[in-house]
């Protein structure tokens, strides 16, 4: 590779910026912080689901030598913090006072002199409880006799958080009723976890004299956290500051705001001294943000020969036992109504319930587009289900009903317009890069000799950059993004962003946007975030938002700083900024290019002394707020090789195929990394990962030993390709890929693993995809091959 390649000026294959400290052991995470005089807390949690608090007393534990402060919700209620906003507009208790209702609810807050000392203390705390009985599962909790879980809500008589449909159920259900082939399927996503290495935790240091609050925290999204914490904690928001310093993955796990946050800052209040709250494995597994559990039952609709004519889909979305899973106010199932897929479909509707239940709240979380996830799934499964029943090739039907290039922009049937798109090059990719025809003449020869392999496809199309802000906002706060670029005299910049990177590499690509459109190394740009006091206002990291939004800001905020320059260079060279050209790095005068100015000159000559036209400030410095016309649409083609052990129904992936289009690709060392992980997570959920209950909702998934994530062990080399189709509304084209190939896997995984069963007749599995579930899947349904 030659050195341009290596260290391009813009986009291209450039070596992490951050990796300099990472690999060095010098990343500075919340943890690291250490404050003078600072104290540690730790958060008693309840070991019932559900319960009536009769009584709690601290008085022991308000008696050990090193501990400072005890905290529980009568005292909160005191100050009226009690409850907190979650970010769906329901309330969380931030310490219980009347009811714990899921196992790992916070009930005291104890501060001490260490963590030690902390912990210790929290077995001194003596709370009476009174068992009440407990629901779990979410079907249950619609029972007209299942206990009431918020009965803190007034005039609330059953679990029933919302009824939310999409699409049009009369127009489906006439294409449904005039369709050759109907087939259904009930499929649940499992309760999984994003499980970052590092936990979540804060630091909140306030300082009583001037009235004004420090936090330190593991947050994705810096600036929202503080105006919640203002309008939480009614501290004045110019007095709050939230810093987000190196965070060790989040994947949507560190979107919200937790109980431990709250008590840290008023822990803080109490004391006089900083606060620091770290949780545990356990405590990030039990008690903060899961994702998934949606039960969902599928139709598809097609004609005899192929053509797939209808979707129709209901849920019971399983949100906890409060509702606080993170997604724009207006839709309360996320980007679900992305379940028409990537097909071009007559009608489509879905039906989603969401219920409370005695689990933790949360819900959005991992890598998830907004509950995109499972409506690829239930998709892709449904697609491969009507392939069984029309005896087709799964990658031909798809072929045969992928949206056509010439549709794009495309409106889907529940109202959402696809930017962009060319399906069948990346599904004809994916399958030339397999060796599709190949793997089936394999596969028919392994299954002649009882050996169980399984191809699995799955296609799908992401939905990712919220805004537009006049569509989405979270708690009131519309979702756009601001940049603000300075250039220092000698050409050198600094790009302050709103989004918060968790390991994206932000550092990096936004150097390169900003790099591709001023034309000037990547090293000269400096990317600031993660401190509200330096940056500008905006929404945050999830959703694969930076690059669709804060991307197109920097973008933007980069060609403003150009055109200004423009102007900059005509005073410099006595022309008519109409007579100057750009040409990367420089402008110069059009028929004259040795007459010119690079930026670097032009920013020196910009904070000198040259004059400008009137009304032309000094300096190159620019900001802008973005607020994205449309989402972006990234999609891609997927498929999976696996081999199932006859005897033990282990599911071993052999081969995975991805082709991926985010459109246009800023790093591709930084896109593969995305596509690697989010694989990585795609194995994890299909085969291993869940957060399981008993029926007295004990959260059986509470330590790493029991909630499996995938190692090197369990992945394959990846094989990944790709394709570009730029956003036609994106300023650089560029849509998002962090969260594609989470979205897109499991599908394909699961696919594999029921074409694998076929000869045991089975239709489905239940993710994960176990040993003991192959196995039982194979007892159960259908006769062994012969
Ligand atoms: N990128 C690019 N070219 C594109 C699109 C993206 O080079 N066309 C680069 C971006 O500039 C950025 C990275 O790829 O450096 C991811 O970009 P994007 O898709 O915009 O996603 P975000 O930066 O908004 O990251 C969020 C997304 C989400 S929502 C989850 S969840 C997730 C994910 O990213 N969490 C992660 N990837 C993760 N990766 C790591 N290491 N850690 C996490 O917690
Ligand atoms: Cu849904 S997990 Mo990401 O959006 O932070």
């Amino acid at each position: 590779m030659s050195t341009t390649e290596e260290r391009p000026i813009g986009f291209g294959r450039l070596k992490r910026k951050e990796d300099a400290r990472f690999i060095r052991g010098q990343g500075r995470y919340v943890d690291d912080v250490q404050l003078p005089g600072m104290l540690h807390g730790a958060v008693l949690r309840s070991p019932y689901a559900h319960a009536r608090i009769v009584s709690i007393d601290v008085s022991a534990a308000q008696q050990h030598p090193k501990v400072h402060a005890v905290l529980t919700g009568r005292d909160l209620d005191g100050l009226g913090l009690a409850w907190m906003p979650t970010l769906s507009m329901d309330t969380q208790a931030v310490l219980a006072t009347d009811k714990v209702r899921f196992q790992g609810q916070e009930v005291a807050f104890v501060i001490a002199d260490d963590r030690y000392a902390a912990r210790d203390a929290l077995e001194l705390i003596d709370v009476d409880y009174e068992p009440l009985p407990v629901v779990v599962n979410a079907r249950r909790a619609l029972d007209a006799d299942a206990p009431v879980i918020r009965d803190d809500l007034e005039g609330k008589a059953d679990n029933r958080i919302f009824d939310w449909e999409a699409g049009d159920r009369a127009a489906t259900d006439a294409v449904f009723a005039r369709a050759d082939v109907v087939v259904s399927e009930e499929m649940l996503y499992p309760r999984v976890h994003p499980a970052p290495m590092e936990t979540c935790g804060a630091v909140a240091d306030y300082d009583a004299v001037e009235g004004s609050l420090t936090l330190w925290s593991t947050t994705q999204a810096p600036h929202a956290h503080r105006t919640l914490f203002a309008l939480v904690a009614r501290l004045p928001e110019q007095k709050i500051r939230v810093i987000a310093p190196d965070i060790g993955g989040g994947f949507g796990n560190k979107v919200g705001i937790y109980p431990g946050y709250v008590c840290a800052v008023v822990g803080s209040i109490v004391t006089g001294r900083p606060v620091k709250w770290m949780e545990d494995r356990s405590e990030n597994l039990m008690a903060t943000s899961f994702a998934r559990d949606y039960v969902m039952r599928g139709s598809i609709a097609a004609t005899r020969d192929g053509r797939i004519l209808a979707v129709r889909v209901d849920v019971i979305a399983d949100h906890g036992a409060f509702n606080a899973t993170a997604q724009p106010t207006k839709y309360p199932a996320g980007f679900f109504h992305v379940f028409t897929g990537s097909y071009e479909l007559e009608a489509a509707h879905c039906a989603v319930t969401g219920v409370y239940t005695n689990k933790a709240p949360g819900g959005v979380a991992y890598a998830c587009s907004f509950r995109v996830t499972e409506a690829v799934y239930l998709v892709e499964r449904m697609v491969d289900l009507l392939a069984r029943e029309l005896d087709a090739d799964p990658a031909q039907l798809r072929l045969a009903n992928l949206i056509r290039p010439d549709r794009f922009p495309y409106e889907a049937k529940t109202g959402w317009v696809y930017d962009s798109g060319d399906y069948e090059t990346a599904l004809r990719k994916a399958l030339e890069m397999a060796g599709y025809e190949q793997l089936r003449a394999e596969q028919a020869e392994r299954r002649e000799r009882g050996e169980l392999m399984g191809i699995g496809l799955g296609f799908f199309t992401e939905a990712v950059g919220a805004g537009p802000r006049k569509h989405m906002d979270i708690l009131g706060l519309g979702m756009a993004d601001a940049a603000e670029l300075r250039v220092h005299p000698t050409g050198k910049a600094q790009l302050g962003i709103s989004v918060q990177t968790q390991g994206q590499g932000h550092e990096t690509t936004f150097a390169q946007i900003v790099a591709q459109e001023l034309g000037i190394p990547p090293e000269d740009v400096e990317v600031v975030h993660g401190d509200t006091d330096r940056t500008p206002f905006g929404l945050g990291t999830y959703g694969s938002r930076s690059t669709p939004v804060s991307g197109a800001a920097a973008a933007v905020v980069a060609r403003k700083v150009r055109d200004k320059a423009r102007v900059v260079a005509s005073a410099m060279l006595e022309v008519s900024a109409d007579d100057l050209e750009w040409e990367r790095g420089r402008w110069f005068v059009r028929g004259d290019p040795d007459q010119g100015a690079t930026i670097q000159e032009i920013a020196m000559a910009a904070h000198g002394t040259v004059e400008l036209p009137k009304g032309v400030e000094a300096g190159l410095d620019s900001e802008t707020v973005y607020d994205p016309p449309n989402l972006t649409f990234p999609f891609g083609a997927y498929l999976c090789v696996v081999d199932v052990d006859p005897g033990t129904g282990k599911v071993t992936v052999r081969r995975f195929v991805a082709v991926d289009d985010c459109g246009t690709r800023i790093n591709p060392i930084i896109i593969e990394g995305q596509v690697h992980g989010g694989l990585a997570d795609g194995v994890g959920m299909a085969l291993m990962e869940l957060i399981a209950f008993d029926e007295d909702g004990n959260c059986l998934g509470g330590s790493l030993m029991d909630y499996l994530i995938p190692t090197a062990l369990e992945v394959p080399d990846w094989e990944t390709g790709f394709t570009v189709t730029p956003s036609p509304h994106h300023p650089i084209g560029a849509k998002g890929i962090g969260e594609s190939a989470t979205v897109g896997s499991p599908p394909a995984i699961v696919n594999a693993v029921v074409d694998a069963l076929r000869p045991y007749g089975v239709r489905h599995v239940d993710m994960p995809c176990t040993p003991s579930r192959v196995w039982e899947a194979m007892q159960g349904r259908g006769a062994p091959p012969q």
